[in-house]
């Protein structure tokens, strides 16, 4: 699983990215500081089960702090996005190619409204631009991809008397596209002819669904601290009722990050407090204040940038968190406690568990055993958020 950060330049895409990985990346307030993507690792936050145990993990990935569990997941930070993209202004097509292995992506805006459609100084721009001007460059992205091949693949498809929606996926399947998906992008649009006849505005209206579908996308109302924040984070509330949007400081996060790392702070990412530790000189000590006052205490997710990267796997993407864990036994072999918590896509069921653990787990899957309450499970049971369980097997 992916996530890509999108948005015009200078927002603060590679600012949210390099706070949720601590990565040496650039940043800096001109237009395309990124030109090629940058690829790290983050976290999201999971109400670690071990409390309920009694106990204190011990992750062979990630980390666990007062039991909030932090599990790794893949980030991508790119180039920005100019409105023209998809026909190749700016950077152009190229890099929203890196952006094709995206499973969802989070939409930065800079909520300042110092910057313009170019990511260049402005004042008082209308932020509410960039979300339209953002999302139609990505529908317009897969319209460009689709047009390359629509007319013959959709007559041969129709010809050989294909599944349709089978045959888009494997057609488009590197833009991470699946049969469900296409299915309800098709249920949506109701079109009544067949596909190889679509008129361009049409393909673009399916184009635009199944960009949608397969890449979902939540808006960080990035540099919330900054003078007109609030406002314009309420005029894009206002003005887009169904996105969900959340406030956030990148810049905040990444500060309170870096002081943690170096030993000043104890801060725990998501939370909306720190306690200082270390000495701090006299401008350490301000910045830090005004971080609280004007972010933490301000907004309900303090920075926001755990909230919005847990939105996205476990809200958009519906992923469940999964403990393996022995019926009678927490640690592994070399006695860590619950060293593993591993994210799995929605509907997975024990067997899937089985399979993702090891082949030939799924393909000796006797039963599964629920750690809390001991419960024999089937293959078919449908895993919940922050399951554990063991599998048994034949061999
Ligand atoms: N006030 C404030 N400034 C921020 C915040 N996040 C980023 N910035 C500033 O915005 C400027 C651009 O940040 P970058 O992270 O380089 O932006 P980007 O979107 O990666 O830009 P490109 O790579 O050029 O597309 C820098 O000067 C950052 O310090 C924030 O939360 N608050
Ligand atoms: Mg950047």
């Amino acid at each position: 699983m992916l996530i890509g950060f999108v948005g015009k330049p200078s927002v603060g895409k590679s600012t949210f990215f390099k706070a949720a990985t601590l990565a040496e990346v650039e940043i800096a307030p001109y237009p395309f500081t990124t030109i090629k993507p940058n690829h790290g690792i983050g976290y999201v936050k999971v109400d670690c089960i071990d409390k309920e145990f009694n106990t204190q993990c011990n992750p062979n990935h990630g980390f666990c702090v007062n039991h909030k569990r932090f599990v790794p997941i893949d980030l991508m930070d790119v180039a920005g996005l100019v409105p023209g993209a998809s026909e190749g202004k700016g950077l152009g097509n190229q890099f929203l190619d890196d952006l094709r292995q995206a499973d969802v992506f989070i939409h930065l805006v800079d909520v300042s409204g110092t910057t313009d459609e170019t990511g260049k100084p402005a004042e008082n721009y209308d932020i509410t631009k960039d979300v339209v001007f953002l999302e139609d460059e990505l529908n317009k992205w897969y319209l460009g991809i689709f047009m390359k091949v629509w007319k013959s693949f959709a007559r041969k498809a129709e010809l050989e008397g294909d599944n349709f929606a089978r045959a888009v996926a494997t057609q488009f399947s590197g833009l991470k596209v699946n049969e469900d998906q296409v299915k309800s992008a098709l249920f949506k649009l109701k079109f009544s002819h067949k596909p190889s006849t679509w008129t361009n505005e049409e393909l673009l209206q399916f184009a635009s669904e199944l960009r949608k579908e397969t890449k979902p996308m939540i808006i960080a109302a990035n540099k919330i601290d900054a003078s007109h924040g609030k406002y314009n984070y309420e005029r894009l509330v206002k003005e887009f009722p169904n996105m969900k949007i959340i406030p956030c400081s990148s810049d905040s996060e990444l500060a309170l990050r870096e002081a943690a790392k170096a030993g000043i702070i104890d801060y725990i990412p998501g939370e909306r407090d720190f306690t200082i530790k270390g000495n701090l000189n006299d401008r350490q000590k301000q910045a830090l204040e005004k971080i609280k006052k004007e972010v933490l205490d301000e907004f309900e997710f303090g920075t926001g940038v755990q909230e919005i990267l847990n939105y996205a796997v476990f809200n958009l993407l519906k992923y469940i968190a999964i403990f393996p864990a022995g019926a009678h036994k927490l640690a592994d072999s070399k006695g860590k406690i619950l060293p593993d918590c591993f994210l799995l896509p929605p509907n997975s069921t024990a067997l899937d568990f089985a399979f993702f653990l090891h082949t030939d787990f799924g393909n000796n899957f006797l039963r599964a055993i629920d750690a809390r309450t001991k419960r024999i499970l089937g293959r078919d049971y449908m895993l919940k958020n922050r399951d554990a369980l063991e599998i048994i097997t034949s061999k």
